[in-house]
């Protein structure tokens, strides 16, 4: 065998080691972070697409894991995708999701049962009630016995609301009448004996669309099932954070003996001219409507930065009553925000940016709990 000289040896060592150093000195800063931070306060989590579920970028994964304690998948479990024909499920990769979660010791937030969005098509095409209560019975029974006692909750209901508080008119509430979300829970439990059940909504912090919510809730409670929280989503907007909305909400829902968490949280910078997250909503692509495509003015940022921290101030003040506060994504790249109202625009949403560096808002949260 040939000898390798010393030096050699010497050489790779000396990189080594400086590489290993400045990798651990660029992410020191942020090793441990939110999660660790918060630790005692709530849960802090992510939505995660398939991409991150599958653990395809390291960089990303190691990101995943020194910030979060919690996940929520983004869209695998919707039924679109979990169930996309009568007799057929696709569990590829929800189970995927539960063995991340399960190594990583992650809380896993199941999302969502129930949810007119995102329904697979032979649902829509389903015309005898009968029928479609033997589609609504079996979706839930089959996804939430499989994972029963692997995830820790379940958003039961998603978005069953106007936002004058009334049942929004779904395919729902048409075939089987407003009794479906007790039963939904119903069966949820039945199926998840030991899963916490949500029920999920966005703009419920509002007062007409909060009233509704309240009066939802005490339907289930008064039929004698069980119900454990509301989520508020949190999809708010730059300079428009409704704080006091949001503050009367979490004191209502917790008098309902409820647990609260926010489950969608960010804060878009782009114009818009409605609030909320009806997937349904669009409006008309236009270049004053995507003015930081080439890069965001760091004022932006900073004004991003003193809205997640006044609000992780009254998070903080009600932490008491909030159990989770859920990001929906990692990083500005993966927000949907960029595809929605208007396709193809460049948002700013998240405490990360597309190469996956803090952004501004990161170091206030984190400057919140030194
Ligand atoms: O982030 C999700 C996006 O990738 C999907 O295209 C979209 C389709 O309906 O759903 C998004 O997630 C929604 C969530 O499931 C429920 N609340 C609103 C979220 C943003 O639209």
């Amino acid at each position: 065998m040939q000898k390798i000289p010393h030096f050699i040896f010497a050489t790779a060592a000396f990189w080594l080691i400086t590489i290993s150093c400045s990798s651990s000195k660029t992410n020191s800063s942020i090793n441990n972070g939110l999660k660790e931070a918060y630790h005692s306060d709530f849960l802090i989590g992510a939505a995660l697409n398939t991409g991150q579920i599958e653990e395809r970028n390291a960089q990303s994964n190691a990101l995943i894991l020194s910030q979060f304690n919690a996940v929520t998948p983004e869209n695998c479990m919707k039924a679109e995708h979990i169930h996309p024909a009568w007799d057929r499920y696709d569990f590829t990769i929800p189970d995927k999701l539960v063995a991340y979660s399960q190594k990583n010791k992650l809380k896993l937030n199941g999302h969502t049962l129930i949810w007119h969005s995102q329904l697979p098509a032979f649902a829509r095409r389903i015309q005898r009630v009968d029928s479609f209560k033997t589609f609504f019975e079996n979706h839930i029974n089959t996804v939430a016995s499989r994972y029963s006692g692997k995830i820790f909750s379940w958003d039961v209901v998603n978005e069953a609301l106007n936002e004058d508080g009334t049942l929004r008119n779904s395919i729902f509430l048409q075939k089987l009448g407003p009794d479906y979300i007790t039963e939904a829970f119903r069966l949820a439990e039945k199926a998840s004996p030991n899963t916490e059940l949500y029920y999920n909504d966005y703009n419920n912090e509002q007062p007409k669309k909060r009233a509704g919510c309240i009066e939802l809730v005490k339907k289930v409670q008064a039929a004698g099932v069980r119900i454990d929280g509301v989520g508020i989503q949190g999809h708010w907007h730059l300079g428009k954070v409704p704080f006091k909305e949001i503050e009367e909400s979490i004191l209502a829902y917790h008098e309902l003996g409820l647990k609260v968490m926010i489950t969608e949280l960010d804060i878009e910078v782009l114009p818009r001219n409605f609030q909320g997250a009806d997937v349904a909503q669009r409006m008309a692509s236009d270049p004053s409507l995507n003015p930081y495509a080439q890069g965001i003015p760091d004022s932006i940022l900073q004004q991003q930065a003193t809205d997640y921290e006044n609000l992780f101030k009254l998070f903080l003040k009600h932490k008491d009553k909030i159990t989770r506060v859920t990001f929906w994504g990692v990083d500005d790249g993966q927000s949907w925000l960029n595809g929605w109202p208007v396709p193809g625009r460049t948002n700013y949403p998240l405490l990360f940016d597309r190469q996956l560096q803090p952004k501004p808002a990161y170091h206030k949260l984190m400057g919140l709990k030194k």
